[in-house]
């Protein structure tokens, strides 16, 4: 007996994010085909969450890709890594020239790349789809940021854009750029996000430590910050967990060991950063403070033996929480910055076309890092896409000049008391080194001169020369390239 081809898509991996997403599809009219590596969890999930659905299973690869309409659109919601490629080769011999293959899960942008490549050099259509929000995300409107195969958009288009967040109508899905560029947008995305939750917790120690607050003070301080141009779904939450109570009545945070885990998509950006030689500071030393956070032993031990400063705050207690916010919110300005910087390097190296409004409105809800001023970072784009930085639109030069003496004020405060900010203080750092057209690399290229023979450029001249500072060296200078 032949199988009717029903579904519209076709969804491979039934845990969390999968069965959310095709339930999704569902409540937007998509009839979806779902199919397991454990074949069993098929038939629990159309019994169970998926009852009274117009959703079918397959019990086989073979089984699913007959049910798929063409082109055939199957989607993996699977572990990222091998049981990706795995899946690809499985369905491949049921598929045929056009259909599409779409992985949804958090896989790094170099295989992205590299299965696009390999996809299309064998006629199909490749998409790697960041997915942002979560659980309830996938279940009721996630930011989605496609890419890869140009051809396969107009087909995924309706399913994604449906299924999507809406902001003002508008949906966070749009597509981002050839092959590995959706993946790359989720990895900076959730670079930012490392960002941002860094910044928001020193905001929170400097408020503990320098005014002597309670959780539930802070939780108040948040709430009216997010009122106001921080109103972003992070604060909202870090609300809320600041003024969670345990069953004792005490602040729940309070309790929790200060030693942070992640799962590597942090670090994958700054390397990114690393290789494409942007100065992505603030997601750096937000990877690293988890870093120092983790080594909770050695830091007690360290506490023990190093003193710091032992003054006390001064100054006007509701000007510095004003101060606070401001350099949160600037150094949050330098953070968004950064990220797309490194996607404007990244999409010059791999030849992306990338569309920053289209990003900008793709995190602006749906995900972890949703926020107002996400709406600002969009209509600045939308006004100028060619816009070489952030910092040069007026609303936000406008923004972090405003902010930018509190900024300094928190800065310095912490710096005094001995209270660590790395991603605030970094981020100043920047600004300015960023801000300044003479920085100290002269003395660094005659240092390298000196000891290596590298060679230097004059202020008047862009011919490589060589000196020979001690009299003593030969006048033979080393090879010029960067590394
Ligand atoms: P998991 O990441 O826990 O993956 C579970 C799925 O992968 C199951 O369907 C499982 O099949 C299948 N699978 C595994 Br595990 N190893 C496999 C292999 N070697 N071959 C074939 N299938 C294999 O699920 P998830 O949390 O729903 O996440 C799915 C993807 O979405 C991941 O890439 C994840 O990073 C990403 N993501 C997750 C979230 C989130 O909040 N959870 C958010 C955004 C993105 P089985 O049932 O037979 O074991």
């Amino acid at each position: 007996m032949s199988v009717q081809a029903v579904a519209d898509i076709g969804l491979i991996g039934l845990a969390v994010m999968g069965q959310n997403l095709v339930l999704n599809m569902d409540d937007h009219g998509f009839v979806v085909c779902a199919y397991n590596r454990t074949v069993s969890k098929v038939d629990h999930f159309l019994a169970n969450e998926a009852k009274g659905t117009k959703i079918v299973g397959a019990h086989s690869i073979a089984e699913f890709c007959a049910k798929l309409k063409r082109p055939r659109k199957v989607m993996m919601l699977v572990k990222a890594g091998s049981a990706v490629d795995d899946f690809i080769e499985q369905v491949l011999p049921h598929l045929e020239a056009g259909d599409i293959i779409i992985d949804g899960g958090n896989s790094h942008y170099p295989d992205t790349i590299r299965r696009t490549k390999y996809l299309e050099s064998k006629g199909f259509l490749f998409v790697g789809c960041g997915v942002s929000g979560g659980e309830e995300g996938a279940r009721y409107g996630p930011s989605m940021m496609p890419g890869g195969s140009t051809a396969a958009w107009p087909h995924v288009k309706p399913i994604f854009q449906a299924i999507a967040a809406k902001v003002d109508g508008e949906p966070c899905c749009d597509w981002v750029g050839e092959t590995g560029a959706g993946h790359y947008v989720k990895m900076v995305h959730n670079g930012i996000e490392y960002g941002d939750m860094q910044m928001i917790c020193e905001a929170y120690d400097i408020l503990k430590k320098t005014l002597g607050l309670t959780a539930d003070e802070i939780g108040e301080i948040f709430t009216e910050w997010n009122q106001g141009e921080l109103d972003s779904y992070l604060i909202e939450i870090t609300r809320d967990i600041l003024k969670f109570k345990d069953t004792d009545g005490k602040p729940l945070v309070e309790k929790i060991k200060d030693t942070a885990g992640q799962k590597g998509t942090g670090k994958w950006t700054v390397v990114s950063a690393l290789d494409t030689g942007m100065p992505v500071t603030l997601i750096g030393e937000a990877v690293f403070a988890r870093n120092l956070s983790a080594i909770k032993n050695e830091r007690v031990a360290a506490s023990k033996i190093l003193g710091g400063p032992s003054g006390k705050f001064q100054g006007d207690k509701k000007q510095f929480i004003h101060d606070v916010s401001k350099a949160l919110y600037a150094s949050k300005i330098i953070s968004y910055a950064q990220g797309f910087m490194l996607m404007r390097e990244a999409a010059k190296e791999n030849d992306w076309h990338l569309n920053n409004a289209g990003i900008a409105l793709m995190w602006r809800g749906g995900c972890i890092i949703r926020s107002v001023f996400l709406g600002d970072i969009k209509t600045a784009y939308t006004k100028n896409p060619e816009l070489t930085n952030l910092l040069f639109d007026p609303f936000f030069k406008a923004a972090i000049e405003g902010a930018a003496d509190s900024w300094r004020r928190v800065v310095s405060q912490a710096v005094l008391l001995g209270i660590p900010t790395p991603c605030m203080s970094s981020a100043l750092a920047f600004f300015d080194g960023y801000r300044n057209a003479v920085l100290p690399a002269n003395l660094l290229q005659a240092q390298r001169d000196y000891f290596g023979a590298h060679t230097y450029q004059t202020l008047t001249s862009d011919e490589w020369v060589h000196t020979n500072w001690t009299g003593r060296g030969g006048n033979v200078a080393s090879t010029t390239y960067l590394a």
